[in-house]
């Protein structure tokens, strides 16, 4: 009986969350520095990763857009938190955050980064959740540990999202699955349960979906 009350409440969640997400999802602005945010009216759940991690097209997966978040040409070149708004009325912002771990990028740039991504996070009350996309051939890297570190002591929670798993076979899944586990377990604000998705198949983002509404409920 329980168990059953569970399974509907979750198909209406993720029903839900369909219906949001794939509805009005609109462009809002591209702040270059804090003073540049939206009022924090509605829920945000932000995301983040390495260049080239995948993050416009999961994006574009879970708003089942072509080209809502443009594929970034030149790695490491937009240093903007960009919005975009969901729901009619609004209902929660999506907040994609600037790529981090390329590596031509200057030591100027790259701290310029780091204090804008960590201000919004360390201030912004209405962040609920950030995803933390992790490219499913590599597995975590010490850039993405830097970034856990600023959301732990930002005490922001996060989620890891294995990104592009379709490219890699199900053995080699499944390894870089459980180690990404075994990371989340030893940080403060990550979530335990790593996402597996694929933006190219679909695989994984009816369940994220439903994971960001949750969150931006929460
Ligand atoms: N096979 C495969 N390729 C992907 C997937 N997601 C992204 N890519 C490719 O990876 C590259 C970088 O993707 P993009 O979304 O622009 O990454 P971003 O820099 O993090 O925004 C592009 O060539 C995408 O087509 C996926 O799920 N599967
Ligand atoms: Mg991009």
């Amino acid at each position: 009986m329980s168990e059953d009350t569970g399974d509907d409440e979750l198909a209406e969640l993720s029903e839900r969350a369909r219906k949001l997400l794939t509805g009005r999802v609109e462009f809002l602005l591209s702040a270059p520095q804090l003073k540049f945010l939206p009022d924090p009216v509605v829920p945000e759940i932000a995301f983040a990763g390495r260049s080239n991690v995948g993050k416009s097209s999961l994006l574009n997966a879970l708003t089942g857009r072509k080209s809502l978040a443009r594929a970034s040409v030149t790695p490491g070149r937009t240093q903007e938190l960009n919005f975009f708004e969901v729901g009619e009325p609004l209902a929660l912002r999506l907040v994609d955050m600037p790529g981090y771990g390329f590596a031509k990028a200057p030591i100027k740039v790259v701290e310029r980064w780091k204090m804008l991504v960590r201000d919004f996070l360390r201030g912004r009350q209405v962040l609920k959740r950030t995803l933390v996309l992790i490219d499913s051939r590599h597995g975590v890297k010490d850039v993405d540990r830097d970034m856990m570190k600023l959301l732990d002591e930002a005490a922001v929670g996060y989620r890891l999202v294995l990104t592009k798993a379709d490219k890699i076979k199900a053995s080699e899944l499944a390894a870089v699955h459980a180690a990404t586990e075994a990371e989340a377990r030893k940080r403060t604000a990550a979530f335990p349960q790593v996402h597996v998705t694929s933006s190219e198949k679909g695989m994984g983002v009816a369940e994220l979906r439903a994971a960001v509404l949750a969150d931006a409920e929460s």
